[in-house]
């Protein structure tokens, strides 16, 4: 499958004469894996050509666009704002152009509802299907059409981990893997340890980390072995062992255990999926508060119960909500966290406790 090429690209030929015309790129990338992995595939390519590049890291937790530095963009006044793997509303797309003066162009795979603009490039947002997308270094690959390679892959390791394997592209990336003679579960790893940077909040580490995957051009053997990425995994490994080890602090129904947890890292979702791992035959739900400056949430995560219809019934109470069957995510003012977490165990227990599948 292949993306219809927008009619203002075609008359330079490609996307990437459109890019290397730019003198000044400011890139919007997302913090974890695969937009680290999207930064840094596309630093490669523009850092042959002279042009200024400035690196923006979003405020971590957040998905809209009060969390970009504006003015920093402002102040640099590029010719072109580049959005990786972040998915803004359509709203703050137009507020980011409007408010720099620049066009954005955006590369991204997560589902959204966006306008058909020519550099918006969403094949997930234009109807596509979400597993022929795994990655936005996928969506990049296949708009540029680049060999494979490890950051690539890390992209996809870092948004679909195992999971890799279950979807249609599986064999393309499995002859690859069979060809390097890489397994899988090392880039998975990678993907972690990329991932430790923003779980610990290290901002500056985030934007070292494009580098480093440079630095490391496709030698997954010395990436793995990188010491400033397994000392912030280390950390997130200790911060992570000490809440698994905790009591719930109510047990409801016998089926759902609720967690406090308050934290200084970014660890909301990787907590959650250890306590359901633990508890698998339970309905795990943790509220989850940032002592620092991030957002506050309450998750729930089961290996045994169906939690897809909490998901309508709490956006019908208004909260910002996402999931799928097995998880559902409430993002919420830290001064409002205790009547989310009242609200997700009453949604789940409205649910009747429907098995999974
Ligand atoms: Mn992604």
């Amino acid at each position: 499958m292949t993306l219809a090429i927008p009619r203002e690209i075609r008359v330079t030929g490609s996307i990437y004469d459109y890019l290397v015309e730019s003198s000044k790129i400011s890139i919007i990338f997302h913090w974890d894996s695969d937009g680290i992995a999207s930064a840094s595939i596309l630093k490669e390519l523009l850092s042959r050509h002279n042009i200024l590049l400035d690196f923006i890291v979003p405020k971590i937790g957040y998905y809209d666009v009060s969390a970009i530095d504006v003015p920093r963009i402002k102040a640099f006044k590029p010719d072109l704002i580049v959005v990786l793997d972040y998915a803004l509303k359509a709203g703050d797309l137009e507020i980011l152009e409007q408010t720099t003066g620049a066009p954005v162009l955006l590369i991204d795979h997560h589902i959204n509802t966006l306008p058909a603009k020519p550099l918006y490039y969403n094949p997930v947002a234009a109807g596509h299907s979400q597993v022929m997308y795994p990655s936005t270094t996928w969506v990049i690959r296949e708009l540029l059409r680049l060999p494979l390679e490890l950051k690539i892959l890390l992209g996809i390791a870092g948004d679909r981990g195992v999971k890799a394997k279950e979807t249609p592209i599986w064999s393309r990336l499995k002859e690859y893997l069979d060809r390097r003679k890489w397994r899988w579960e090392k880039l998975v790893e990678l993907a972690e340890l990329v991932d430790s940077m923003y779980r610990i909040g290290d901002v500056e580490g985030v934007v070292r980390s494009i580098d480093k995957l440079l630095n490391y051009n496709n030698d997954l053997d010395s990436a793995l072995k990188d010491n400033e990425w397994a000392s912030a995994r280390r950390l997130v490994e200790e911060e992570l062992e000490k809440h698994v080890n905790m009591q719930p602090s109510e047990i409801i129904d016998n089926r759902i255990l609720v967690f406090r947890v308050e934290s200084a890292y970014y660890i909301a979702s990787a907590i959650t999926r250890r306590l359901a791992l633990k508890y698998q035959d339970k309905i795990v739900v943790v509220s989850f508060k940032h002592m620092g400056n991030g957002p506050c949430h309450v998750y729930a995560r089961s290996w045994r119960y169906d939690l897809m219809k909490i998901i309508t019934s709490l956006v019908l109470h208004g909260y910002n909500i996402g999931g799928k069957n097995e998880v559902a995510a409430i993002t919420i003012e830290c001064s409002r966290l205790e009547q989310a977490l009242e609200d997700m165990v009453d949604a789940i227990r409205g649910t009747g406790y429907k098995p999974l599948r």
